[in-house]
């Protein structure tokens, strides 16, 4: 099976979707810094999958949702500030936690990267919203609203999308 080859999920299924990104997440090296997270971008009118992603995939301290504009733009032969009108105009992405809106290290976030696609991407379909433990509250769902990104919670999977995304993670009651 070739490296891009995806299961084929029926339109519209959410939760099956999320459960790919989460397949996604599942790859990425556990860290006590971060949360792993898997993402992926799909195309709604054909229903093609353009690029996965998750934490750490690509070279530096990359986030998942980043990692899918990364490999894209690679694809297209651009930065991946200039990918937006390159997408289809449908696009959406699934991220198995909210996009991140600022980062301890200080690199652009994720909601940054996603408003600068020009509205490539109408919907974001996300497991969790962020735990509160690096950068307090997480705006990031507020900010992708504000410029009119769709924010949709899919439920279902909460409890595994955290034990992923925190496995790297000093555990309660750990020293
Ligand atoms: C999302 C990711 C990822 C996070 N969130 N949506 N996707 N790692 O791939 C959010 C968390 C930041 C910390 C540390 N994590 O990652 O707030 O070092 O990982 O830039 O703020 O920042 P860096
Ligand atoms: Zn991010």
């Amino acid at each position: 099976m070739p490296a891009t080859a995806h299961p084929v999920i029926q339109a519209g299924d959410h939760k099956a979707y999320l459960e790919y990104a989460l397949s996604q997440a599942e790859k990425s090296p556990p860290k006590p810094t971060n949360f792993r997270v898997g993402a992926l971008v799909l195309d709604v009118d054909t229903n093609t999958i353009l690029a996965t992603g998750y934490t750490l995939e690509l070279e530096g301290n990359t986030h998942a949702e980043q990692c899918c504009f990364l490999k894209l733009a690679k694809e297209h032969d651009v930065a991946e500030d200039q990918l937006g009108p390159l997408l289809p105009k449908n696009s959406v992405l699934y991220t198995t936690m909210e996009p991140c809106n600022k980062r301890l290290s200080g690199n652009l976030p994720c909601t940054e990267r996603i408003v600068s696609l020009e509205g490539a991407i109408k919907t974001v379909y996300v497991g969790v919203l962020e735990p509160e433990k690096f950068v307090g509250q997480n705006e990031g769902r507020k900010k992708l609203e504000d410029a009119g990104i769709k924010v949709e919670l899919v439920g279902g999977l909460e409890d595994r999308i955290l034990a992923v995304a925190t496995a790297g993670h000093k555990q309660t009651g750990e020293v």
